[in-house]
């Protein structure tokens, strides 16, 4: 058990928005799994990149040029770093989780023989449904989905009989769902794929925000975060690769900066990681994200995940004691959101009311189409927590839910 070790009140400092009002309430922001709120130490950082040494990396001799450069290799390091890459070349700057994936499938997918199978599992984003789909017509590969329960727990008996069915090239999984909040066994899923002879991609737009990832000790050999996810800004994420498949995959992008020679006949490409990032870097967001990071750690992963684990457990039981709450999503192992419905009341009249009383939550199908026609329902109410959030939060969620709830009935 981790004992809890920063202090709310202070952290809540850090970020600004924390104290605006919306629609002259105090704002209750249960919306983090859309988006992370940013430290003022993230901010501060992107701002004094563009007062102070705002340039393009890795052309310039110049001082300004050289300060960007170093700013924005020294964020890939603490990427790298952070979630135990053997290299920092094996991070590679991408718009957010995405592109990562896109890149992976367009680019991986291409050196694998025809008619190989990709699996992906029911509990997807559409960021790691549909790159595939598009990638499986583009290159005659196959698609299969790995089913899951009524709780939102993946069946790796049938996961087992899947990899086996077919070649597999490759396994795309979340490590923790978005919509349901489902923390998936993505070390043993990884040991079952690598068995079958396929890598695997692990979509950690959800994890790296809220748990510690060691992408060496899960085995993982692509995993995608998102910046903005992450108390970053947005437009930025990595993508980390295997050193031995980045190296062995075809650019995604051609342009400046991913060359070595250029002739009208011919050209040849840079070094990892530059290989896969074409054109001026998000330049501010790279550095940001990596300022964000370090900003993470300052706190602990281990701490906020203990944290978190509590406003869960929290306002899972408040939810409860309504009795009119259809929770989505009992995993035994699940991250810090909450997706439900209230008998009889459509989420967008939920959202919109909630709205009224100054708490943001995300309702609709949270870009993950196939678990709603799962569960038969058009849509959730998601309310999902990070670090800075309180049970005196929670508390007032529940109050304007139940009137909310009231006046739908
Ligand atoms: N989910 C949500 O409200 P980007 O924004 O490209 O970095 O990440 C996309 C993405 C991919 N996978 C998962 C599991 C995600 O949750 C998301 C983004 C947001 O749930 C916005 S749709």
């Amino acid at each position: 058990m981790n004992t809890i070790t920063f202090s709310v009140d202070h952290i809540r400092k850090d970020f600004p928005i924390l104290s605006v009002t919306a629609h002259g309430k105090p704002l209750v922001y249960f919306d983090n799994a859309a988006t992370s709120q940013k430290p003022i130490q993230v901010i501060n950082c992107i701002s004094e990149y563009y007062s102070l040494y705002n340039s393009n990396v890795h052309r310039g001799v110049h001082t300004l040029s050289q300060l960007a450069t170093d700013a924005m290799e020294s964020a890939r390091q603490t990427i790298a770093h952070h979630i135990n890459a053997a290299h920092s070349h094996e991070i590679i700057f991408v718009r957010g989780v995405t592109e990562a994936i896109n890149l992976v499938a367009f680019s991986y997918l291409s050196i694998v023989p025809k008619g190989s199978q990709i699996i992906i599992s029911a509990l997807e984003h559409h960021s790691n449904i549909v790159p595939w789909q598009l990638a499986a017509e583009r290159y005659g590969l196959i698609l299969n989905v790995i089913p899951m329960d009524t709780a939102g727990v993946l069946d790796l008996d049938v996961y087992e009989i899947l990899l086996h069915a077919h070649p597999t090239a490759l396994v795309a999984v979340n490590h923790i769902s978005n919509a349901l909040g489902t923390v998936n066994p993505v070390k043993k899923m990884i040991q079952m794929a690598h068995a079958a002879g396929a890598v695997v991609l692990v979509d950690g737009a959800q994890s790296v925000p809220h748990m510690q990832v060691d992408v060496r000790a899960l085995g993982a050999d692509f995993y995608a975060i998102s910046g903005h996810k992450s108390c970053g800004p947005t437009g930025i994420g990595a993508l980390y690769g295997r050193e031995d498949l980045l190296n062995a995959m075809p650019p995604f992008m051609g342009g400046g900066e991913m060359i070595r020679t250029v002739s009208y006949q011919h050209s040849t490409w840079a070094d990892l990681p530059f290989k896969f990032e074409a054109g001026t870097p998000n330049i501010a967001g790279a550095i940001g994200f990596g300022e964000a990071i370090r900003y993470l750690q300052g706190i602990g992963l281990d701490n906020i995940a203990a944290y978190e684990k509590e406003l869960l457990e929290y306002a899972t039981a408040s939810l409860m004691d309504l009795e009119v709450i259809t929770i989505y999503g009992q995993a035994p192992e699940k991250a810090s959101l909450i997706s439900f419905n209230a008998d009889g009341c459509h989420p967008y009249d939920i959202g919109t009311l909630l709205d009224q009383y100054g708490i943001a939550v995300r309702t609709g199908h949270h870009c993950a189409q196939p678990i709603m026609d799962f569960f038969q329902i058009p849509g959730t109410v998601r309310a999902s927590f990070a670090f800075y959030n309180t049970k005196e939060e929670i508390d007032r969620f529940i109050q304007a839910l139940k009137k909310a709830i009231k006046m739908l009935k």
